[in-house]
């Protein structure tokens, strides 16, 4: 009886999200509701990501709540309550930053709600508020942008690399990760000198603010740009050229992400090298929910397959990205 009147209350939930007309009755309900927060919409990447997470869970037969939280931390935090309160099955969410959640994941265990960490991770010491993390290995990403780095300068035979960086948001693990992965794998080459980091908040408007201060301060002694997302890359090489310079001639760019815009523009030879971080999570995330409800294991930490696209290689026969 619980369990009919929950599923109700669930699916008039889901209606209230989606939108529904008062009118249209719900049949029936589906055996799985998910309650997923989304931390924004600041990137293709993101966009790549919600879609995936929406198209998969309709192909699963998932009932999905969606949450927006607009990029603030408090709203991720009032949406998982939500989710509690609703009594959904599983829920989901890509963690904006990676401390401050003991709280409420606290509250999610109590109500016996299994929560899975999509993308981003958080950094807690109770190991046991999380069922499992979906997410991108993104300090080997790091790696990957400086050991192309470190190619690139033998082939260019450079003496000395003057490198500026554009962190991500503050404190998320990507940015964490992303740097502590590049910082390490640099270390080994003594020509490499970051001379500069800045943030631009994964946001390309914040990528065009931070490269227009470095140019006005730097010049053309930069000699590699590092940026942590290719939202930023697309902001920045703008003002590389409005500053006279020629992006991926005179500055080797280096991007993470690998969606269809960066993919277009390393081709036209204005990036050099993009990291793919894929967001293609959605099926990850519905089989963990469907392995979680039904009361089975799920491995602790999932991490997707990815590679580099570089100026190394023929990429013309590239399939479309899809985000
Ligand atoms: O690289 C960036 C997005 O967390 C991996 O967030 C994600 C990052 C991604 O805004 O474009």
């Amino acid at each position: 009886m619980f369990n009919r009147i929950r599923k109700i209350i669930l699916l008039l939930a889901l209606c209230m999200l989606a939108g529904c007309g008062a009118k249209e009755e719900p049949q029936q309900g589906p055996e799985l509701v998910l309650g997923f927060s989304q931390l924004g919409t600041e990137s293709a990447w993101r966009s790549g990501n919600s879609a995936d997470i929406e198209k998969k869970a309709e192909e699963c037969g998932i009932g999905l709540m969606f949450e927006n939280a607009n990029r603030k931390q408090e709203n991720q935090i009032a949406a998982i309550r939500r989710f509690i309160a609703y009594h959904v099955d599983v829920i989901a969410f890509s963690p904006i930053v990676e401390e401050g959640w003991d709280n409420v994941l606290s509250e999610a265990k109590e109500a016996g709600i299994p929560v899975i960490l999509v993308d981003r991770d958080i950094s807690t010491r109770k190991a046991d508020l999380i069922s499992c993390h979906i997410g991108a290995d993104f300090y080997q990403e790091g790696v990957m942008a400086g050991e192309y780095l470190i190619r690139k300068a033998d082939a260019l035979e450079m003496e000395s690399v003057k490198i500026v960086e554009i962190t991500g948001t503050e404190d998320s693990t990507p940015m964490r990760q992303r740097q502590a992965g590049f910082m390490d794998t640099i270390a080994e080459d003594e020509r490499m000198e970051i001379i500069e980091s800045v943030n631009g908040d994964f946001l390309k408007s914040r990528g065009a603010e931070c490269m227009r201060y470095l140019m006005e301060k730097y010049g053309d002694s930069i000699d590699a740009v590092y940026s942590h997302n290719d939202e930023m890359t697309l902001g920045a090489i703008p003002e590389i050229e409005k500053a006279g310079a020629v992006p991926g001639q005179d500055m080797i760019i280096i991007s993470i992400d690998g969606g269809q815009e960066a993919i277009d523009v390393l081709k036209q030879g204005k990036i050099n090298c993009v990291v793919e971080c894929t967001p293609m999570l959605g099926q990850e995330l519905m089989d963990a929910a469907k392995k979680l409800e039904a009361g089975e294991e799920v491995d602790r930490v999932i991490h997707p397959e990815e590679k580099y696209f570089s100026d190394e290689m023929d990429l013309s026969g590239l399939a479309p990205r899809g985000y």
